[in-house]
């Protein structure tokens, strides 16, 4: 489909779709100049380069506190968030309680005020396109978000925004291209991204009228990776994967190999706190094994460091200067530094390494001979057990004294997928104490049934894991949360749904330290939303249609589901539920009926329950009127047949 430079309302206007079709927002195009984004400063595009250390040499640190330039950053950030958190209880009705009062009164200190996390699953393009939805419907950027009863502006109010896998590759669209609007991405055009109609294992297509040509596409991945080798680095699968991921997010002319994940902390707006701090997380393969268990290192990437707080580890690495030796954290005298080793693309697809194993088992036949001899050659090199790997050479904690045995002496990383430990949900960095998050709110869309639905199995695996205390869970709090047979028999799969509403019944340090978590499961309001993991092509529509329903699951129908009217004033509660603790403020009214509603009450059932296979909400809502979201969807999948057909392009 090309619509290179014509509108959607141009072609409406042109007369040729029934006039009564109103037009969607999100369809009225305006082509953004997306040369306004993060930075490619990359010394020499993908292959990392030597360079010379700073004055301060880079050093590897504890993880016993949160880094100076994150608290220096938190800063900045919560007078953004106070703000943005008086415009959005601004249009959500909290009944006879002034919420904006609340939060003005409360601002002259910042620690009583909510500090609020969203979490992105991992399932690929299922859990970017629903994500996606999530964050169009928090984003107050958002057109009609911030009318009443919407929840635009959660997003502005996060202090942090988490993404693993498929989620990790939304949160590198949004980033790297300048924080820019889900509705943004959906309108880039034919030769930029997010045109997941042409599939990942084909390759993009160029501007204009040309198809591009898969060969020539193989032959860039496998010419850039060999930069990186002749460099001296080694490299694995997530290599090519990495660079395949960045021409669908980063750039579909060229795959955007100078983009760092480092440069999201030298954008302007970044450093004034305009957006979430983004965390990116992955799992780490400990050295000698080959299963990820529950005790397996889960890192993460946030736009200073590398590293975990998890006590096999504990400590961060300068993300700028992975790829430089360090000996017992410090870079030898003799040893000159490295850039470019944290391409932004890399970092994405090592946390969604998952998906190595997938694209080296596909029928072979159907793979370009190109990449069947890549698979072939690495398989060779690094064994089939290997396949799933990002290989992080030198090991930045090489020798570090407070890293366990087994880190310390290997001389290279393993790192994997952030799902692969069954935490599909990136809840860990947000679980942290330092980070002192009140509120999560989860999106989650994992394939945990066996039709692709989810079924809490990431807050199983995440709690479990919270209960080791004194061992990996090392001071993380969660909340108590049921098997997940009760999450489908009790319907808590269905709607969102909180934990810990109970702040005195949590794992971890005490009372009052764990975050609220609320659970958003991907749910079929306006499509069936539980397509495979490893579909890795979309038309548009389905797209779209996926974005809408992902809208739908976390306004819980956009005020069309009439059990749910009451979710947007909910939603507020939550946000303000731990700081009503710690301001010893009296629940009010409207916010206790809330919990007696949303919260898990300790109920369980876990009987094996019947296979889950829920139908979609609202297909027949389509002709009910303005405001809703649903209406929007409906419209879409009507709108782009007939254009696409108009245009004489299918
Ligand atoms: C993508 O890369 C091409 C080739 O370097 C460049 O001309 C184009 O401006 C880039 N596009 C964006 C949106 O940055
Ligand atoms: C990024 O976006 C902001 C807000 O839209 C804009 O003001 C800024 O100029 C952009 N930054 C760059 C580097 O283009
Ligand atoms: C991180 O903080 C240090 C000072 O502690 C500063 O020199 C450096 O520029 C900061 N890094 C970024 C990317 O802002
Ligand atoms: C706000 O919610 C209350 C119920 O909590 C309801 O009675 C009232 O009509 C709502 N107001 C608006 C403006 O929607
Ligand atoms: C700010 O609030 C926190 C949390 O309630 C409290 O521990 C701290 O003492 C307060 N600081 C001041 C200066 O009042
Ligand atoms: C992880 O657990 C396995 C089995 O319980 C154990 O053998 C291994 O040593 C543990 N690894 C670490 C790093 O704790
Ligand atoms: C980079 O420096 C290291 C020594 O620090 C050296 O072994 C390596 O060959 C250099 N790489 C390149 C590409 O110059
Ligand atoms: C692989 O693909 C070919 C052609 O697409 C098909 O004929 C063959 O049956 C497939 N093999 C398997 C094992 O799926
Ligand atoms: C490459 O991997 C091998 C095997 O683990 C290791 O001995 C070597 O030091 C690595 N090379 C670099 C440059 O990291
Ligand atoms: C409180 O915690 C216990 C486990 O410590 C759990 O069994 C119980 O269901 C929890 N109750 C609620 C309401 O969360
Ligand atoms: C528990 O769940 C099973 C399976 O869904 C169901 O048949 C049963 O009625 C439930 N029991 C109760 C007490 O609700
Ligand atoms: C709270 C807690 O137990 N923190 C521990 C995490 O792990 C590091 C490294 O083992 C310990 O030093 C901390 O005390």
């Amino acid at each position: 489909m090309k619509l290179t430079g014509i509108s959607l309302s141009t072609l409406l206007a042109l007369g040729s779709i029934p006039s009564s079709v109103a037009v969607p927002t999100s369809g009225d195009v305006t082509f953004e100049d997306l040369s306004r984004r993060a930075l490619p400063n990359a010394p020499d595009d993908y292959t990392p380069s030597n360079v010379t250390c700073p004055s301060s040499r880079p050093t590897i640190r504890s993880a016993s506190a949160l880094s100076k330039n994150e608290t220096a950053w938190l800063d900045v950030r919560r007078q953004q968030t106070i703000s943005a958190m008086k415009d959005f209880f601004g249009h959500i009705n909290m009944s006879d309680f002034d919420a904006v009062s609340y939060i003005t009164n409360h601002a002259s200190n910042v620690s009583n005020l909510p500090n609020i996390g969203i979490a992105v699953s991992g399932g690929g393009y299922r859990a970017l396109t629903n994500g996606a939805g999530a964050i169009k419907a928090f984003d107050s950027r958002t057109e009609g978000s911030t009318r009443s009863g919407q929840l635009g502006g959660l997003l502005q109010s996060a202090t942090y925004l988490s993404g693993l896998s498929g989620g990790g590759w939304l949160l590198g669209s949004i980033y790297i291209n300048n924080f820019t609007t889900i509705s943004n991405l959906q309108t880039y055009k034919e030769g930029e991204v997010w045109q997941f109609q042409n599939s990942i294992i084909k390759g993009p297509k160029t501007k204009g009228l040309q198809i591009w040509d898969t060969a020539k596409y193989y032959e860039e991945l496998v010419k850039v990776v060999a930069g990186k080798r002749s460099a001296g680095f080694n490299i694995s699968f997530t290599d090519y994967w990495g660079r395949a991921l960045s021409y669908q997010l980063i750039n579909a002319t060229n795959g955007g190999p100078s983009y760092t994940w480092s440069s999201i902390a030298l954008t302007q707006d970044f450093k004034d706190g305009k957006m979430p701090l983004p965390l990116l997380v992955a799992d780490g393969r400990n050295p000698g094994e080959t299963l990820i268990g529950s005790n397996s290192t889960v890192y993460e990437f946030n736009p200073w460091e590398f590293g975990s707080f998890d006590p096999s580890i504990f400590g961060f690495a300068p993300l700028e200067y992975l790829g430089t030796y360090f000996e017992d954290g410090e870079v030898p005298s003799n040893t000159s530094c490295v850039r470019g080793y944290d391409n932004a693309g890399f970092v994405m697809g090592t946390s969604s390494s998952l998906f190595n194993q997938f694209i080296l088992k596909l029928n072979t036949t159907d793979l370009p001979s190109t990449l069947k001899n890549i698979a072939a050659d690495l398989l060779a090199d690094l064994g089939e057990r290997n396949d799933d790997i990002a290989i992080y050479s030198p090991n930045p904690f090489y020798g570090y004294r407070h890293a366990s045995a087994a880190y310390e002496q290997t001389p290279d990383l393993n790192v994997v997928d952030g799902g692969e430990d069954k935490q599909n949900l990136p809840l860990h960095p947000l679980i942290q104490p330092d980070r002192q998050v009140d509120v999560i709110f989860a999106v989650d869309s994992s394939a945990s049934t066996a039709n692709s639905w989810p079924n809490g199995s990431p807050l199983v695996a995440t709690y479990e894991r919270s209960l080791n205390a004194s061992g990996i869970g090392n001071g993380t709090g969660f909340p108590s949360v049921p098997d997940k047979n009760t999450f489908v028999n009790l319907g808590l799969n269905t709607r969102p749904t909180f934990f810990g509403c109970n702040s005195s019944n949590l794992t971890g340090p005490g009372p009052g330290r764990a975050p609220l978590v609320v659970y958003l499961p991907n749910y079929p309001y306006t499509t069936y939303s539980n397509k495979s993991t490893f579909q890795l092509q979309y038309e548009i529509a389905e797209r779209d249609a996926m974005i809408t329903n992902g809208y739908n699951v976390v306004t819980a129908g956009n005020g069309s589901r009439p059990a749910y009217a009451d979710w947007p004033t909910c939603a507020g509660c939550a946000v303000l539920a731990r700081s009503f603790d710690r301001t010893g403020t009296d629940v009010p009214s409207v916010c206790a009926a809330c919990f007696e509603k949303y919260c898990w009450d300790g109920t369980r059932n876990s009987t094996e329950p019947a296979a889950y296979e829920p139908s979609v909400l609202m297909a027949d809502a389509k002709k009910s009127g303005a405001g809703g979201s649903f209406v929007v969807a409906a419209r879409w999948l009507y709108i782009v047949p007939v254009v696409a057909v108009w245009a004489g392009l299918v």
